[in-house]
C-alpha cells in the first residue's frame, strides 16, 4: 500500500504557485518541508512536482540507474540563453556528451593546479583594493567576491581579462546575468498569457540576453583574430575533437558553453565566499582558530599550492559553509520508469520532476544531530567527513551531471580565504546583522557589509 504524497491545498489553473515566495522561493520550500516532512508535492501551473528533503530520500534518487537529471522550472527558461550547453542540456541531447568529454580534462585537478598563478593575479587585485580602502571604507563583500570569481573564471579558462576591479559598477555581463536569471525563475511560475503581454519585461529580457551573447561572441572573435600559445578552455573548444564521435563543437555550442562557464563559474563561488565570511564573522572563536592555522602554516609569505593540504581547518570551514548554505540549493531529477520511494511507501510516475532539496537535506537531524543549524567546522574534520553516510553532503550535485568546476572553485576559495584571513582583520559593519538571502538561480547573502583592516606586518 502506498501513502499519498502530501500537498498543500491548490487552486485551479495556478495550482500552488501562490504558496511560493516571489523573492526567495527557497524560504517557502523550507517552510513546506518543515510542515510536511521528508516529502511533499506542489502543482505549478498544472505540473506536479515532488520535493524530497531527507538524506535517505536524496540517497535513493541519486541512483542514476533509476533517476536522471531533468532541466525543469526556471532552469528550462535559462535555456533561452544557454541552450543545450553543459549545465542546461537534457540528458538525451548529444551536445552534452561532446562538451562533457572535451571539457572534463580542462577542469581536472592537474589543469586547475596549472591555473594557480593566473588565479593569484586576480586575487591580488582584491587584496590590493581592500588594502587601499583601509578600515574607513564600507565593503560589499558579495560584489567584490563576484568580481574575483568572474575575473578568475574568464582569465583562467579563456585568458580574457574582464578587469572588474577597475570599475565601480559590476561588469555589464554580471548585471545582465543576475536580471536574466531572476526573470527566468519568474517565468517558470507565470502563465503564458500573462507573459505574452509583459512587453517591457520581455524586451529587457531580450536585451540582457543580447548583452551576454555579444560578450561571448567578442571573446571568441578576439581569440580567432589573435590566437595564443596557451591551451586553455577556449582553445579546447575551438580546436579539439571529441574522441568518441570525432566531432568538434559548433560555434553555437562554443558560445553557449562559454557563457555557461562565465555564469556557473562565478555565481556559486562568490556566494560560497560570502556565506563563509558571514559564518566566520558570526563565530569569532572559529575565525580565531582559522587565523591561528593560517598564521602557523603561512606566516607572512604568499600561499602556495602545496600549503592547501595543511590548511585542514580552512577545508572544514568550507565544507561546513557548503552544508549550511549550498549556493545551488536545489537540483531536479526524474524517474526513468514508474517507481516508488522509501521502500514502496510513495508512488511516483515516470517523468515526474523530483526536486532534490540540498539545503534541507543538509540539515537532516538523522545525519547532523539536534545542533544541525549550528556552524561547527569540527564535524567536518578528523575523519568525520569521510565517515558520513553516502550522499549526505551534496553541494556539488551528483554523478555524471555533478559540478565540472568543483576543483576550480575549491582552489579559488582556498586561495582567496587563506589570503584574506592572513592579511586582514574583518568586521561586520552592523554586528547584529543576521543572514538574509537573495535568490536568483543560486542563493547568496543579502545586505551584508564589512570593514577590512590590514594587519600589522602584513603590508
Ligand atoms: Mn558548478 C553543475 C554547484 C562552481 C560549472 N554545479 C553543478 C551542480 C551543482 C553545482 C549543484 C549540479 C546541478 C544539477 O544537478 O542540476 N558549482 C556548484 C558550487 C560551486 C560551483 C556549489 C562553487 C562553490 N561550477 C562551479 C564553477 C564552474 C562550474 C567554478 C565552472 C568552472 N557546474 C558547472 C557546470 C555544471 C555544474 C558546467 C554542469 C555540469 C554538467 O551537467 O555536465
Amino acid at each position: 500500500m502506498t501513502t499519498p504524497i502530501p500537498q498543500p491545498p491548490a487552486v485551479p489553473f495556478l495550482g500552488n504557485v501562490g504558496t511560493i515566495d516571489k523573492e526567495v522561493p527557497l524560504d517557502s520550500f523550507s517552510l513546506l518541508a518543515k510542515t510536511y516532512g521528508e516529502v511533499f508535492q506542489l502543482n505549478l501551473l498544472g505540473q506536479q512536482i515532488v520535493f524530497v528533503a531527507t538524506r535517505d530520500l536524496v540517497n535513493e534518487v541519486s541512483d542514476e540507474k533509476r533517476f536522471q537529471k531533468r532541466v525543469a522550472g526556471g532552469l528550462s527558461q535559462v535555456r533561452n540563453l544557454l541552450g543545450d550547453g553543459l549545465f542546461t542540456a537534457q540528458p538525451e541531447e548529444p551536445n552534452w556528451g561532446i562538451a562533457h568529454r572535451l571539457l572534463m580534462p580542462a577542469f581536472g585537478t592537474l589543469a586547475v593546479k596549472n591555473m594557480m598563478e593566473p588565479m593569484r593575479d586576480i586575487v591580488s587585485q582584491l587584496l590590493l583594493k581592500w588594502e587601499r580602502f583601509g578600515s574607513e571604507t564600507i565593503i560589499d563583500p558579495s560584489d567584490d567576491f563576484t568580481r574575483v570569481a568572474f575575473d578568475a573564471i574568464s582569465f583562467c579558462s579563456m585568458s580574457y581579462r574582464m578587469n572588474s576591479f577597475y570599475n565601480a559598477d559590476l561588469p555589464p555581463f554580471a548585471v545582465a546575468m543576475a536580471d536574466f536569471l531572476i526573470e527566468s525563475g519568474n517565468r517558470a511560475t507565470r502563465p503564458r498569457v500573462v507573459q505574452a503581454v509583459m512587453r517591457g519585461t520581455n524586451a529587457k529580457y531580450e536585451m540582457d540576453i543580447e548583452t551576454m551573447r555579444s560578450l561571448a561572441q567578442k571573446i571568441v572573435a578576439t581569440r580567432k583574430e589573435h590566437p595564443i600559445e596557451k591551451h586553455d578552455l577556449l582553445d579546447t573548444m575551438l580546436n579539439s575533437r571529441d574522441p568518441q564521435t570525432g566531432q568538434g563543437m559548433t560555434e553555437e555550442s562554443i558560445a553557449q558553453n562559454l557563457m555557461t562557464f562565465l555564469i556557473a563559474g562565478h555565481e556559486t563561488s562568490s556566494g560560497m565566499l560570502t556565506f563563509m565570511l558571514y559564518y566566520l564573522l558570526k563565530n569569532p572563536e572559529k575565525m580565531r582558530k582559522l587565523r591561528a592555522q593560517v598564521d602557523e602554516v603561512l606566516g607572512d609569505r604568499p600561499v602556495q599550492y602545496e600549503d592547501f593540504d595543511k590548511l585542514t581547518y580552512l577545508v572544514a570551514v568550507m565544507r561546513e559553509t557548503l552544508r549550511l548554505c549550498p549556493p545551488a540549493a536545489l537540483r531536479t531529477v526524474m524517474p526513468l520508469e514508474d517507481t516508488t520511494l522509501a521502500g514502496g511507501k510513495y508512488a511516483i510516475r515516470k517523468g515526474t520532476p523530483i526536486r532534490v532539496m540540498i539545503w534541507e537535506m543538509h540539515r537532516d537531524p538523522k545525519v547532523w544531530g539536534v545542533d544541525a543549524e549550528q556552524f561547527k567546522p569540527e564535524r567536518m574534520m578528523d575523519g568525520k567527513f569521510e565517515a558520513l553516510p553516502p550522499n549526505a553532503w551534496q553541494p556539488f550535485g551528483y554523478g555524471l551531471r555533478g559540478c565540472i568546476g568543483r576543483a576550480f572553485a575549491w582552489q579559488e576559495v582556498l586561495l582567496v580565504m587563506s589570503s584574506v584571513v592572513q592579511k586582514f582583520d574583518l568586521a561586520l559593519v552592523d554586528p547584529s546583522y543576521t543572514l538574509q538571502l537573495k535568490q536568483t538561480l543560486t542563493v547568496k547573502p543579502k545586505g551584508m557589509y564589512i570593514r577590512a583592516t590590514l594587519r600589522r606586518g602584513r603590508e
